[in-house]
């Protein structure tokens, strides 16, 4: 945040002195890039978030990261479209429902449970998890499956920072996440759209990598619930149905785990699910996607849509020899 100098309706046992520490580091960060030249949509974007009310949620600023490749410099989406235009199947299909929805979604209080081939599992609050690791915003481009797109500055830590800390045993190939189903606050559980709770996972060193991002806020301020609050997961390189939403168990496996989309379409969604424009989904291209909010809507002239989405020299390492076609 440009200018964030009030840190009223912050929660969440965050030290105040860090609103002040981002606040600062912003503008340095803005400095930096207006004497690099860079500025130009970047900083336009960071102006107009400051002079509109996000959603009126409690902030969450989050500082610099020094994670490469963590902040590309393109127009933010809107945080109107980002908070209204949402996958949160738990809240009813259409575009439009979570936003309406999952407002019965309890966030507080909130534990995640960390389970499986781990040498410290147990239960972690949410005030603990918003403590592993400093604040870090960091502006990732977002493709989902279905072929659009937004540029989010999501706020929490790599999630490397958690694994590093509850330490994985040897055995622990795979990491899980398993995500919120209560028919009581979800409506969307009773439809059977998918098999609840929606499941997703990564192999270990895709959840190692600094990328991987484990979202607690967006724009400054905590998640919208239709966003998945308290907590969801981020990896920008793939498909958005990857970041799982509303997680409450994270749990280390040796084999991979089933995950929900794949479970509903196997020909379709595979694991790894990286984005990829060369491998079409069966039903349509993957070549080219909508930006929500390029001028023109539906009939905006399409994107290219990049290898891993834009983050190939930070990942493509992961995926050596690998036969994307093969593993999708
Ligand atoms: N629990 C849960 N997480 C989920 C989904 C879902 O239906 N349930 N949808 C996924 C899909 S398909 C996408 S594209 C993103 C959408 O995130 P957004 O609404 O914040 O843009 O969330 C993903 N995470
Ligand atoms: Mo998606």
């Amino acid at each position: 945040m440009l200018i964030r100098t009030n840190s009223n309706g912050f929660d969440h046992g965050i030290p105040s002195e860090i609103t002040s520490r981002a606040a600062f580091e912003g503008r340095r960060d803005l400095l930096k890039l207006w004497a690099s030249g860079a500025a130009g949509a970047a900083l336009a974007s960071y102006a107009a978030r400051d002079a509109r009310a996000m959603g009126g949620l409690a902030k969450l600023p989050g500082g610099k990261s020094a994670v490469s490749g963590a902040n590309v410099m393109e127009k933010l989406t809107d945080y109107k479209d980002a908070s209204t235009y949402n996958n949160f199947y738990e809240f009813g299909t259409d575009k439009a429902d979570p936003a309406k929805n999952a407002h019965t979604l309890i966030t507080k209080p909130w534990t995640v449970e960390i389970t499986g081939a781990v040498k410290k599992p147990g239960k972690m609050g949410i005030e603990e998890l918003l403590k592993v690791s400093g604040m870090e915003e960091r502006i990732y481009r977002f493709r989902c499956v279905e072929g659009w797109s937004m540029v989010i500055p999501w706020v929490g830590y790599s999630l490397a920072e958690l694994i590093k800390k509850v330490e994985p045993l040897g055995n622990a190939k795979y990491v899980e996440f398993i995500t919120m189903a209560d028919a009581k606050q979800m409506p969307g559980l009773r439809n059977g759209s998918l098999d609840f709770p929606y499941v997703e996972g990564l192999r270990m060193d895709e959840a190692m990598h600094p990328l991987t991002m484990l979202a607690f806020g967006m724009y400054g301020e905590v998640l919208p619930n239709q966003n998945g609050a308290p907590l969801r997961l981020m990896s920008p390189w793939k498909y958005g149905f990857k970041g799982g939403k509303s997680i409450v168990q994270i749990r280390f496996t040796e084999k991979e785990p089933r995950t929900s989309w794949n479970k509903a379409a196997p020909q379709e969604y595979g694991f790894f699910s990286n984005v990829n424009p060369t491998v079409d989904h069966p039903r349509w291209s993957q070549a080219t996607e909508r930006r929500i909010g390029d001028e023109g809507g539906l009939f905006a002239k399409k994107r290219k849509t990049l290898m891993f989405n834009g983050y190939e020299a930070q990942v493509g390492q992961l995926y050596a020899g690998m036969d994307l076609k093969k593993f999708y």
